[in-house]
């Protein structure tokens, strides 16, 4: 009996166009087909599912499906759009988004380290003046979320030069790269001494808003952050006054609760702000899709896959 075919679903029309052409390429052995592209029989047979940002009620119409690879790292909206009963998913784990992000990581911490926010300034005002030079020995950097991405994050950092540590939700014991630390206590004893705090974490029901005036006020006088996890995770009012005060000095934000950034939002023109459009680790079509086949090979020889998300903990 030939196999069913795999369902396609994406809300942005160019983005089927681009993964159908490289996941058929990844896969010569499936039949991929675009959701709206199915017959009801091809839909009444999908066993699997790839999906980047779908319409859940696209979803929904697979009565077959069986499991769901999504093409995207973060999938908060998936867990929120599919609830608790949701097939299994499994996320995008991918050695080049990581080397990706560490890359964008590492180029954002040296634009603060080398204080070129305060240089483009100084240039605006025609002020000719030279900023004390702070090795990176001489920094720590902290880094929220040690996954796939944050633990990458952090080996590229020390390999710079950088004194790193990083948070992760279940304790973990040191690494080469960084001292590690979880809970309340953990997260208060790294803001302690973080010249930049990174965010890498997911955005979960925990995460929700945990950058708010008693974190900020828990991170060293003068630091600054990085956001490249979720926007959600920030509290937007709770930052402006944070950089307003002089608590903190910067904020490099590639990341946001609504995207595209409102125009009315104040980090499009605050002094402190970097607004980036969500650019910091742009997905590579070609070995995400060899990621995926993959995944799928792996399932249809042996009916495993890879780690899936846990619903619960919304990662
Ligand atoms: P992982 O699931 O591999 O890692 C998540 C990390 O966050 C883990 O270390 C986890 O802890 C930690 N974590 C989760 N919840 C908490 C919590 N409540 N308290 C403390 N730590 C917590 O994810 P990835 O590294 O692959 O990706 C991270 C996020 O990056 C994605 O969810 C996505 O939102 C974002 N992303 C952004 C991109 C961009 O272009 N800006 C591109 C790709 C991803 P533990 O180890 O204990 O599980
Ligand atoms: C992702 C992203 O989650 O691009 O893959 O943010």
């Amino acid at each position: 009996m030939p196999q069913a075919p795999i369902a396609l679903i994406a809300r942005n029309p160019n983005a089927v166009l681009n993964w159908q052409t490289k996941l058929s390429a990844a896969m010569p052995n499936e039949t991929i087909i675009a959701f709206a592209a199915l017959s009801q029989a091809q839909k009444a047979a999908v066993e699997i599912a790839i999906v980047a940002d779908p319409d859940p009620a696209e979803v929904a119409a697979l009565p077959n499906l069986q499991w769901i690879h999504s093409l995207w790292a973060g999938v908060e909206r998936l867990v929120a759009e599919l609830g608790a009963a949701a097939k299994p998913i499994v996320r995008l784990v991918d050695p080049e988004l990581a080397r990706t992000m560490a890359e964008a990581v590492l180029a954002w911490t040296y634009y603060l380290q080398r204080d070129m926010p305060a240089y483009r300034a100084q240039q605006t005002t025609l002020e000719w003046r030279q900023r004390t030079y702070r090795p990176p020995s001489t920094m720590t950097i902290g880094i929220l979320g040690y996954g796939a991405l944050g633990s990458r994050a952090a080996e590229r950092l020390n390999q710079a030069g950088f004194t790193v540590c990083g948070w992760s939700r279940s304790p973990k014991a040191a690494d080469a790269h960084a001292q590690l630390y979880s809970g309340d206590d953990g997260l208060t004893a790294m803001l302690a001494q973080s010249d930049i705090v990174v965010c890498l974490l997911p955005l979960t029901v925990e995460t929700r808003g945990l950058i708010n005036s008693t974190f900020l006020a828990e991170m060293k006088r003068g630091a600054s952050l990085i956001n490249f996890g979720r926007g959600a995770v920030i509290v937007p009012e709770a930052l402006i006054a944070a950089l307003e005060a002089g608590r903190l000095s910067h904020a490099v934000l590639d990341v946001f609760a609504t995207e595209p950034l409102e125009t009315a939002s104040p980090f499009w023109t605050h002094p402190s702000v970097t607004v980036l459009p969500h650019i910091s680790a742009p997905t590579n079509f070609d070995t995400a899709s060899v990621i995926v086949a993959g995944n799928i090979k792996a399932y249809r020889d042996t009916g495993a896959l890879p780690k899936t998300v846990d619903v619960v903990k919304g990662y």
